[in-house]
């Protein structure tokens, strides 16, 4: 395992929702290291950029729609294995399909609105990272109790 860096976006419905907390709770609690963040509007030139893999999908436009309806908070995080085990906390695409003690299973009802995004591998991390966050916005530190996370 290696030390990883993965683009999370919280998505407009889980702000509007006032969810925020509690997902980025969960993410603190798993071990998860925050090294950047910033609530913003995703432009359409963005959003279309960030979903390029499903441009003429069904799904592409109403999915640009949502991601650029509200606000939403851009993070990254950084763990060892980071990017395989941020997945699995937000649980399956379809929320009404994801494990119930996943993000999105505990959360979410539609695949419309599912809260949360996450990078699937370490190339979309890294291209998902430099979308949304110049390289000084990322902040690296020690953070206490890293120890006692893994050996
Ligand atoms: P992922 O977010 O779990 O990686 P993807 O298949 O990459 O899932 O789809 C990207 C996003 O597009 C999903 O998170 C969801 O917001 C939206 N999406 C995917 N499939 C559907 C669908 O069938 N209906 C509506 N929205 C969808
Ligand atoms: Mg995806």
């Amino acid at each position: 395992m290696t030390v990883e860096r993965t683009f999370i976006m919280l998505k407009p419905d889980a702000i509007q929702r006032g969810l925020a907390g509690e997902i980025v709770s969960r993410l603190e609690k798993k071990g998860f290291k925050l090294v950047a963040a910033k609530l913003m509007r995703v432009s359409r030139e963005l959003a279309e950029e960030h979903y390029q893999e499903h441009r003429g999908k069904g799904f592409f436009e109403p999915t640009v729609g949502y991601i650029t309806s509200s606000p939403v908070l851009a993070m990254v995080w950084e763990g060892k294995n980071i990017i395989a085990l941020a997945r699995t906390l937000m649980g399956a695409t379809n929320p009404a399909q994801a494990d119930p003690g996943s993000i999105r299973g505990g959360l979410g009802m539609d695949v419309s609105r599912n809260l949360i995004h996450g990078s699937d591998g370490a190339e979309s991390a890294a291209r998902e990272i430099g979308l949304y966050f110049a390289p000084e916005e990322i902040v690296g530190y020690e953070k206490a109790g890293e120890e006692w996370l893994g050996e």
